[in-house]
């Protein structure tokens, strides 16, 4: 039995776990299935021993089925991102050293000349499932479970390795601050290969009995559909998220948006994070609905962190305070903890919620870590008790529509173009996005180039939300005496 004990699976509960278009699952149907997928996956081993199983697809049922079924057969889940393009997928498949890919029909075209070149086995849900659920191993909890691709300030996304008992940790923590009970009804449209989809919404939905409504991409008319029924009690959402549905609300008649308004009114939690919450944004939210945001913090690396009160104040701008079980501590640039309010510094993490390391990385794993605290890159303030993020330490980390981009990912990329001889790529405020990816690029000499067409060039070589938004042209970079590209001179250059 996997180490992670979702209460509702193992108690076979007739209630509905998941809404998958028309058809509702219950948690024994999730149960049954994952346990033949389990035996499938097992064939005739005993334990997958953490065999790297990659799974391509969006929120689902199979998708419920793939994860739990590699947890409980002892392999390591490797959740892809739908959108990515297949250079990208190479990166991910080759450094976790995938074996076997879970991929339906309508997907497997996309990927089946990559796996066949990297030897991957190829199969879908229906392949694997076994007739019958037969034996299952007994799996510790300190045993690897997840990786998650983060990019960072290095050019190619790491993998972010989770145990069981991170993963548990993970969940109950949020279990308990943000008041999940069975009763919860949850839509679900953010992509699932990251925590905010995986842990906060799809995790917590299951351990908690509560009901979680699939949906394969963010469609707002659908959405907005249930919410006027009144399906959901619980909403959660990166900002950029809350901005398109205010968009949205201006497409409308007053009516309509007056209905899908006191949808949200009646809901029990609207909750935002991944990125940064806008004030303006807090405050239209709450003119619009009546729901006060709570906006809490959290990293591939760690899960959720910190996080405004469930009960009591939820501050505009601000992030709250520590999860229970989670240390949180600043430091200074000297490594000394800060103990007084209203001074920077980097949050630093400790706790069960921290991931064990970055695959195949001890380079990595070593220098995130300082005296056992995970140091985030993220600079905050504690004022009156509750954290604010400042901003982050490293310039090439940029956080668009609620996902992490690296810039010198993007530069190395847009380097390959034959046109381009220089390129600096920064994040520029925006009030859809958060940060917009604007690339500032020096041409070779006589070469010419339009955004439409690196736009168009970049398809295919990067996931389209890389691509940048604005291209700047510009003679040369500017550069510090040591030849490196100064990024806070092209910010103030715009
Ligand atoms: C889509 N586009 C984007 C983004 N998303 N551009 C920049 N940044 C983005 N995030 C572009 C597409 O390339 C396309 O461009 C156009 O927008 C329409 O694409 P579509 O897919 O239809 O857009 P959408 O469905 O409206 O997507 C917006 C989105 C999505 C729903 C906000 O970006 C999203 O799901 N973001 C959430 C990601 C997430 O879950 N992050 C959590 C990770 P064109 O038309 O030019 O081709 S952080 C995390 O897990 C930590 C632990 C935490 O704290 O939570
Ligand atoms: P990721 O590694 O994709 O999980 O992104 C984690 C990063 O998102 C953090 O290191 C922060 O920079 C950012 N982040 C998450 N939540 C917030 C928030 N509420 N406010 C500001 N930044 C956030």
């Amino acid at each position: 039995m996997s180490e992670i004990p979702f209460p509702y699976l193992q108690n076979d509960s007739d209630r509905v776990a998941l809404i998958e278009g028309d058809v509702s699952y219950t948690y024994s149907t999730v149960n049954a299935r994952i346990n033949r997928f389990a035996t499938g996956l097992l064939g005739d081993q005993e334990d997958l021993q953490e065999e790297r199983i990659a799974f391509f697809m969006p929120a689902s049922f199979d998708y419920v089925t793939t994860m739990h079924g590699v947890w409980r057969a002892g392999g390591i889940a490797v959740p892809l991102n739908v959108a990515s393009a297949v250079s990208e997928l190479d990166h991910y498949l080759t450094s976790a050293s995938v074996t076997r890919m879970i991929a339906n029909a309508e997907y497997q075209e996309t990927l089946r000349e990559l796996c066949d070149s990297l030897n991957i086995q190829l199969v879908s849900v229906e392949d694997v499932l076994a007739d019958e659920a037969g034996s299952l191993p007994e799996i510790a909890a300190e045993r690897r479970a997840m990786m998650l691709f983060t990019s960072g300030t290095t050019n190619k996304p790491k993998g972010v390795v989770c145990t069981h008992h991170t993963i548990r940790a993970q969940i109950t923590t949020l279990i308990d601050a943000w008041a999940w009970t069975e009763d919860d009804v949850i839509p679900l449209f953010l992509p699932l290969h990251h925590i905010h989809g995986i842990v906060n919404i799809l995790s917590c939905g299951l351990w908690a009995g509560a009901t979680v409504h699939l949906f394969a991409k963010f469609d707002i008319p659908k959405i907005s559909e249930q919410i006027v029924a009144g399906t959901y009690n619980v909403f959660m959402a990166v900002p950029t998220i809350y901005v398109k549905l205010i968009q949205y609300f201006d497409t409308i008649d007053a009516a309509e948006l007056q209905k899908i308004c006191d949808g949200f009114k009646d809901m029990r939690l609207n909750i935002s994070g991944s990125a940064a919450c806008p004030v303006k944004l807090f405050n239209q939210w709450k003119d619009l609905t009546g729901q006060v945001l709570l906006e809490r913090y959290g990293m591939t690396e760690i899960g959720m962190g910190i996080s405004n009160p469930y009960n009591g104040e939820r501050r505009a701008g601000a992030v709250g305070q520590p999860l229970p079980g989670v240390e949180c501590q600043l430091f200074d640039e000297y490594d000394s903890p800060i103990t007084e309010e209203a001074i920077p510094g980097e949050i630093r993490i400790k706790g069960d919620n921290v991931f064990l390391e970055y695959w195949d990385n001890d380079a990595a794993t070593n220098e995130s870590f300082k005296d056992g605290w995970f140091c985030t890159g993220d600079v905050a303030v504690v004022e009156d008790g509750y954290y604010r993020i400042m901003g982050r330490s490293s310039v090439d980390i940029i956080k668009s529509g609620g996902y992490k981009l690296s810039a010198l990912e993007i530069e190395g990329t847009l380097l390959t173009h034959d046109d381009i001889s220089e390129v600096a790529v920064i994040g520029v405020e925006d009030d859809t996005w958060g940060e917009a990816v604007t690339a500032f690029v020096a041409v070779k000499d006589g070469a010419t180039l339009e955004y439409d067409a690196l736009k168009q060039w970049c398809d295919g070589k990067m996931s389209s939300y890389k691509i940048p938004k604005t291209l700047i042209l510009i003679d040369a970079l500017p550069r510090n005496a040591m030849g490196k590209v100064t990024k806070p001179g092209l910010k103030e250059m715009l």
